[in-house]
């Protein structure tokens, strides 16, 4: 083995594992950002702050599968670690590295330090600190392995010195990879054919069953598998916002998002069924609305890679372990297709129930209102947004306007959300873009989101990120409107209503200002255009739609 610097080792095996991008406010292992630079073909995006970058990580893990990187050096490590909350949620494989604590000056009041290592272990699946060079190597195979392995999620490696120094020491070494840990899912476990026998048995001999698919059908990639077991069957499929594009909006058998951020044929559908299969999700209180969508009790089939989440919601009577993908397949092998014809009254009951909640919300998809309705700027988007899309969208309003109102139509289309973290969204499209430049990559937010990271128009500008970002500018953060008035135990005070507006600002030139492309869209006609015109641009674009104060997203229907 030869001699080589950590920085050597830690360029070489990033490179090696495929990453393309590394996100990260400076100045954290500098000598190995240099030996990237000299190594490798890695981009060093700078970033305005720490958690953007996370967030920006988290967008390119998601969007291919393969771990983003994120650093930062001991004083923003706890901005860093608020970033990976969201991706902990997600089930996201984020690798994040900081500068960390000296043996030989800890608890000697070092300028800017404290003891990060703790606040990590929350939201990471692995959390170590690299406390000599030699372990540089194993270490950083560990953390890609975790990242990756059975249910994803973030890790974190904390390196010796505020800035990570100890990537200037130098040992014998080998800038090992493997390549099966360079992305989701290292590994597809098969199985047990019994547990497999019982679930296609029950949902064969099912009146009324429903799928419900969540991100793990994305993570093991999984749908083709999914909508052609659906449709041998002929079973209605809900899915979780995280699995959103399990299956197309526009399929027959799709009825929509389930849960609390959700469409309300999905929440009838689900509710009436007499058999629920979850596959690839937690079925945890979003996805089921606080477990009121279905009943607790109500006949269930679950499949996960995770022994762990089988049952942990719902009794099941039959669990099936292994990845998404593979027993989806050895379900479509055994399945009877000639059972499908039993379920017909079921899919025209399902068929009926989407129908009527598509007659209720056309007159605001197709609204000419203005302000503009967000439900318009969703239907727009239906429209326009293009077949290979990746389509970025964050929560709050967001979540519930783009789950409930905004179809995929395509299965080459990508659907990530935010799982709960306002702000996530447009660093992840950047991030997302970073991952696949290939896709066009369309952001929706509220305005309270896009002020979170505003400064990071300037990045994607820098970068030249071409994302297409549609802001829902209502001036406010409107979601808010329903539990103050609960708060003030009917309707608001005028006042109140100061914890939850902003000034009236236009995004479009702040963004311009910022290097990018700022478009201002006030009545509904210039939507398709100004998108349009987004899609074509050579530089990321702000497309800042103004719209209705008022307007107000349905609840979910229990
Ligand atoms: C980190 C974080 N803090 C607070 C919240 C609570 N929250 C959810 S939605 C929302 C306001 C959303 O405003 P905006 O993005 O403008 O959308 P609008 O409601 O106006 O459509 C807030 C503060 C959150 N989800 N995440």
């Amino acid at each position: 083995m030869k001699k080589m610097t950590g920085a050597e080792v830690l360029a070489d095996m990033l490179a090696g594992y495929g990453v393309t991008h590394v996100f990260m406010v400076p100045a954290v292992l500098r000598r190995t950002s240099a030996e990237m630079e000299r190594r490798t073909a890695i981009r060093r995006i700078h970033t305005h702050g720490e958690k953007s970058a996370a967030y920006m990580a988290d967008g390119y893990a998601r969007a291919s599968g393969r771990p983003g990187v994120c650093m930062a050096q001991v004083v923003g490590a706890l901005n860093l670690a608020a970033g990976l909350r969201d991706a902990w949620l997600a089930h996201s494989p984020v690798i994040a590295f900081t500068g960390g604590r000296d043996p030989q000056t800890k608890f000697r009041k070092v300028y800017q330090e404290v003891d990060d290592v703790p606040a990590f272990e929350p939201v990471t699946k692995f959390n170590a600190t690299v406390d000599a060079v030699e372990r540089f190597p194993d270490l950083v195979r560990q953390a890609f392995r975790a990242a990756v392995s059975g249910t994803p999620g973030p890790v974190h490696l904390q390196f010796r010195g505020n800035e990570g120094q100890i990537d200037q020491e130098e040992a014998e070494m080998e800038p090992l990879c493997e390549p099966r840990f360079a992305r989701v899912p290292p590994f597809r476990p098969e199985p047990d054919r019994a547990s497999v026998a019982a679930a296609v048995k029950l949902l064969q001999e099912a009146a009324r069953p429903v799928i419900v698919a969540g991100g793990g059908v994305r993570a093991s990639g999984a749908a083709p598998e999914l909508v052609a077991l659906a449709e041998k069957l002929g079973v209605p499929v809900a899915t979780s916002l995280n699995g959103k594009d399990s299956i197309p909006g526009t399929h027959p058998l799709a009825v929509g998002v389930v849960g609390s951020y959700s469409r309300e044929s999905a929440n009838r559908v689900v509710a009436r069924a007499d058999l629920v299969c979850f596959v690839g999700t937690e079925a945890g209180g979003m996805t089921t609305h606080f477990w009121a969508v279905p009943r607790i009790g109500v006949p269930a089939i679950q499949i996960d890679i995770d022994a762990e989440t089988l049952g942990r919601n719902y009794p099941l009577q039959a669990a099936v372990l292994g990845d998404a993908k593979t027993t989806l397949a050895l379900m479509l092998e055994q399945a009877d297709a000639a059972s499908a014809a039993r379920r017909q009254l079921w899919r025209e009951e399902a068929r009926a129930i989407c129908a009527a909640w598509h007659a209720k919300c056309r007159p605001l998809l197709e609204s000419d209102a203005v302000p503009i309705r967000p439900e318009r700027i969703c239907a727009e988007l239906t429209r326009l947004v293009p077949e290979d899309a990746i389509v970025v969208v964050d929560t709050g309003h967001a979540g519930m306007w783009m789950g409930g109102m905004f179809d995929l139509r395509s299965p080459r289309q990508s659907y990530l959300r935010s799982a709960g973290h306002l702000g996530w969204a447009f660093p992840a499209g950047l991030g997302a873009k970073c991952a696949c430049p290939e896709r066009p990559v369309v952001t929706f937010t509220g305005d309270a989101g896009l002020w979170y990271h505003i400064g990071e128009i300037e990045t994607a500008a820098r970068w030249n990120m071409r994302t297409v970002t549609v802001v829902n500018n209502n001036a406010s953060g409107n979601q808010s409107k329903r539990g103050f008035d609960r708060a003030y135990g009917g309707e608001q005070t005028e006042k109140a209503r100061e914890l939850w507006t902003y000034r009236k600002v236009d995004f479009a030139r702040i963004a311009e200002e910022m290097g990018a492309i700022g478009l201002r869209v006030e009545r509904p006609g210039e939507i398709a255009p100004a998108l349009r015109r987004a899609l074509d641009a050579d530089r990321p674009v702000v497309i800042d739609v103004v719209t209705d104060i008022e307007a107000l997203a349905p609840t979910a229907v229990a």
